[in-house]
């Protein structure tokens, strides 16, 4: 067993009249995503996790979170991980919003515009590379940002949307206006009946 790429759920230029090209998921899938798969797979040979497949990928992660000795692979894997839960996300055009997600982030939030705000002002506020996220902790939704590849699984959240903010995201079909990139991604990309499945 090992790491492996997933298809797209849609194809490569399915979002592309959503602001998403097909030149940016052909990069961003079969090239970045498909390099943190390689990568993954070999620097987990010789680990204790050797032979780990993507079942396992949500095991490891809090396990090596943190640890010097792992930070090579931790890139990997959570890379490897978040980018799973990023194309499922996303949907052509996005979908309506299940009445009971609508009513959770009303009532964190104040409105679902509100949360958007929220969501775009901590990517926008990521300084380098990384994510932002709507999670659930302890029942409760929150908007957090994470540097890199690290994601909700190593604080012990549930994942329940999440916007890759690297460079390598946005900039073919964005340039530097990462705003206007997350803008469009809460817009008409987010697959809202994939993030309300999260919530359990
Ligand atoms: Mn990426």
């Amino acid at each position: 067993m090992a790491f492996t790429l997933p298809d797209l759920p849609y194809s490569h230029d399915a979002l592309a009249g959503s602001g998403m090209s097909e030149e940016t998921l052909q990069y961003h899938h079969d090239l970045h995503h498909n390099a943190y798969v390689t990568k993954g797979n070999e620097l987990i040979s010789g680990t204790p996790w050797e032979g780990a497949d993507n079942a396992a990928l949500a095991t490891i992660i809090p396990e090596i979170y943190g640890k010097d000795e792992h930070q090579g692979l931790f890139n990997q894997v959570s890379q490897h991980w978040n980018h799973n839960q990023f194309w499922e996300m996303m949907a052509p055009g996005g979908t309506a919003m299940p009445g009971e997600l609508e009513k959770r982030i009303t009532d964190a939030f104040g409105s679902v515009d509100e949360f958007k705000k929220a969501f775009a002002a901590a990517g926008a506020a990521q300084f380098g590379s990384g994510w932002a996220w709507l999670v659930m902790e302890d029942g409760k939704l929150k908007v957090t940002k994470t540097p890199n590849g690290v994601n909700p699984l190593c604080f012990g959240q549930t994942a329940l949307l999440g916007c890759d903010v690297w460079e390598h995201s946005y900039y073919i079909d964005y340039r530097n206006k990462r705003p206007a990139y997350l803008q469009n991604f809460l817009d008409n990309l987010v697959n809202w009946e994939n993030v309300a499945s999260r919530m359990g």
